[in-house]
């Protein structure tokens, strides 16, 4: 069959709406075509935009979904989630989807090290094969108080960690993101400490709610979300979820985040949500749902808090919330 992505169906956007992000939803409509075979054969196919290959994991979804994480509101259209991202390698406001395809997923190469029994590399599609996947759904708290809710589909971060074999003596872990700005034009910009860092505490890791992406929308997980492997630590604000992850290292010394490492006085390294502590700036009492516009309460820990709130006894000298 013949379908020009120049030639926008009736169905997929309005006049107003022809921007060059309408441009990319449609191609990820034809995606969407072709994972319920709607579309045919993938060799039937026209070249895909970018010279891009086809993704080698795309077999891997659906995953099994674990339906021991469900939510208590809907979940928000991936097309909505797909063009409202915070990814600061691509600019520093929300529509960065289009830019992000210039993210290169592949090769991708991940470097396992610090102490642990033996410091690894692994290409993502190896790690991808070795732990099976699973889709959970997720609320996601952003520090700037939106909020969505998204089908992630990935691993426990705690299968993660027993492939690593850590030391004893390892006390947390330490996620960094790629540094390539010719790839990535945000991180020409001298203002912001690349690359990206987040961290976490190995008792925070060993949570299984701390979850390592690999897809989303039952494929595999879009770069402007964070291809091919991000975190997704759904009781923390949306800053500690780091994207496109490149090295993970275990390590005795508290991993000190980009936006910690530029406003220490707003942005701690525990970040868990709490409604009743204010960012210095504004408050954090409600959360604007992405989807529907609506304001709503936010919870302690965003709601996981029967599963969390144990990491945190005895810690009561810390900025828990910040
Ligand atoms: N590498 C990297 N990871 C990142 C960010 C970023 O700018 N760069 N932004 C964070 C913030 S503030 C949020 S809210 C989430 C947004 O995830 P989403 O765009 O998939 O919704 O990613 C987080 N991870
Ligand atoms: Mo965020």
């Amino acid at each position: 069959m013949t379908f020009s992505i120049h030639r926008r169906p009736s169905w997929a956007i309005s006049e107003a709406q022809a921007t060059p992000e309408a441009a990319f939803l449609n191609r990820r409509a034809l995606l969407a075509a072709m994972g319920l075979g709607i579309v045919g054969a993938a060799s039937a196919l026209p070249s895909p935009v970018r010279g891009e290959e086809a993704d080698p994991t795309a077999d891997l979804y659906p995953a099994r979904k674990n339906e021991a994480y469900k939510l208590d509101r809907d979940l928000t259209p991936e097309k909505i989630n797909a063009n409202y991202n915070n990814f600061y390698e691509y600019g520093t406001y929300k529509e960065i989807a289009e830019a992000a395809q210039a993210l290169k997923t592949r090769p991708w190469d991940i470097e396992i090290g610090g102490l642990v029994e033996q410091p690894f590399t692994i290409g993502f599609d190896d790690l991808v094969r070795r732990i099976p996947l699973e889709t959970r759904l997720y609320r996601h708290r952003c520090v700037e108080a939106w909020s969505m809710t998204i089908p992630w589909s990935g691993f426990p971060l705690k299968a993660l960690v027993a492939l690593a074999k850590p030391q004893a003596s390892a006390t947390y872990i330490r996620f960094e993101t790629f540094l390539d700005p010719e790839m990535a034009p945000g991180q020409a910009n001298f203002l912001y400490p690349w690359p990206y860092v987040e961290g976490v505490t190995m008792a925070e890791a060993g949570n299984d709610l701390a979850f390592l992406v690999t897809g989303a929308y039952d494929k595999p997980v879009a770069k402007q979300h964070g291809a091919p492997l991000r975190l997704a630590l759904p009781w923390k604000y949306g800053f500690k979820s780091i994207k496109s992850i490149r090295k993970i290292e275990f390590v005795e010394e508290r991993p000190v985040g980009l936006w910690e490492a530029i406003q220490p006085q707003e942005y701690g390294f525990w970040a868990n949500v709490n409604p009743e502590v204010s960012h210095p700036r504004w408050s954090q009492a409600m959360e604007r749902v992405l989807h529907t516009g609506e304001y709503v309460p936010t919870l302690i820990y965003n709601g996981y808090g029967d599963q969390v709130e144990g990491l945190y006894a005895g810690l009561g000298d810390e900025k828990l919330f910040m």
